[in-house]
């Protein structure tokens, strides 16, 4: 779990001052001289504040609730209202610090979780969380970066961006709310809408991309899937992608009750498997094959290869600087080189 420790100076302080023989006391330590009661007619009257507010150990973890913000405008039912509490329940859980956390959303119903969760939030345009993600991570990789959006931005029109992306890994953790449609523009035909039976009039011709697959496929070094009517398991699954350290792949199956009338709740919970804890997912065989057997309708984590070594630790020295952090001012040698070729 990640600990922020607030004022870690006076923390390094403290510590040097507590090393060597430590005296025994009758009452607790505290870093600041205690200060004496004041005389009885000052009774009553504000006390003086301790000093040494600089010096104080905090143990600081955001709670569920400072991760709430706006309440979100999706329709009743909709199978976001689990991804936003799975990934505020995951965030929780691994001590993610608001302050540090960014989320990238995509365009449509599913991208404007942005929104709705308490940290710092991106929402830009169709297709490109994933480009904007990574550079986030890559100016301040010290930030937990989260990109979120639907099937049709993160398999349509922004394929390439996720494909590219999944063989770069760099370490965001991606969430697709995948409802097999385009929610927001009113239920046309997705990437993933399945040909027969439709969910649009008329019906949709085109055989459906296979992301799971897509992933594995392309060297992914987290693959998972989860569903918005289990929300226990769909937390657990966040967490584990947001401690993987480069790109996390979670597919949800997360309905759209207004648009879909076929791939609803009840649809997924008459079909889908749950991985069991005899599955280990270190054989990217055996994840791909598992996906193609169950025709992708399979939750939990397919695949994880440990020891990888993501694109931002590959890029950047260890101890640089982020991006963010540098002075600008100085890196002003850059513009001479690209006077060069106004
Ligand atoms: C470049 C561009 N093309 C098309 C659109 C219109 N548009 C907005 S959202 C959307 C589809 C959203 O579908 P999906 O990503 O699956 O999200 P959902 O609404 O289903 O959550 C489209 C086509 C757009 N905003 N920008
Ligand atoms: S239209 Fe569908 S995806 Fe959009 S908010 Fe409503 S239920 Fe959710
Ligand atoms: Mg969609």
């Amino acid at each position: 779990m990640r600990i922020r420790l607030e004022a870690p100076d006076a923390l390094g302080a403290d510590r040097a001052e507590v090393s060597g023989p430590v005296p025994v006391r009758r009452r607790p330590a505290t870093p600041w001289p205690r200060r004496p009661d004041p005389p009885r007619a000052d009774r009553g009257a504000a006390r003086p504040r301790a000093p040494a507010k600089r010096a104080r150990r905090w143990l600081r973890i955001a709670t569920l609730a400072e991760w709430r913000a706006q309440r979100p405008t999706w329709c009743p039912g909709c199978g976001d209202f689990a991804v936003l509490a799975s990934l505020q329940r995951a965030l929780t859980a691994t001590g993610a610090d608001p302050a540090s956390t960014v989320l990238v959303g995509g365009i449509g119903c599913s991208g404007k979780i942005a929104g709705y969760i308490g940290c710092y939030g991106f929402h830009g345009l169709h297709g490109r969380a994933l480009p904007v993600a990574t550079g986030v991570k890559l100016a301040n990789r010290g930030l937990t970066v989260v990109a979120a959006g639907g099937d049709g931005d993160g398999y349509g029109i922004g394929l390439g961006h996720f494909l590219h992306t999944v063989r770069r890994d760099p370490d965001i953790t991606y969430i697709v709310m995948d409802n097999h449609v385009y929610g927001l523009t009113k239920g046309q035909a997705s990437p993933t809408t399945d040909p027969a039976p439709a969910s649009t009039p008329g019906g949709a011709h085109d055989r459906p991309v296979h992301p799971l697959l897509l992933a594995l496929a392309s060297g992914g070094t987290f693959v998972a899937q989860a569903f918005s009517g289990n929300v226990n398991h769909m937390a657990a699954v966040i967490e584990r992608g947001l401690r993987h350290p480069g790109f996390a792949l979670v597919n949800v199956f997360s309905p759209c009750v207004t648009y879909n009338r076929v791939n609803t709740y009840e649809f997924y919970r008459d079909h889908l498997t749950y991985l069991g804890d005899d599955y280990v997912p270190d054989d990217r065989e055996r994840a791909i094959a598992t996906v193609a057997r169950y025709n992708d309708l399979v939750c939990g984590v397919l695949y994880e290869e440990h020891g990888t070594v993501s694109l931002d630790r590959r890029l950047l020295a260890e101890g640089d600087p982020p991006i963010a952090a540098q002075d600008l001012a100085a890196a002003r040698g850059w513009e001479r080189i690209l006077d060069r070729y106004a």
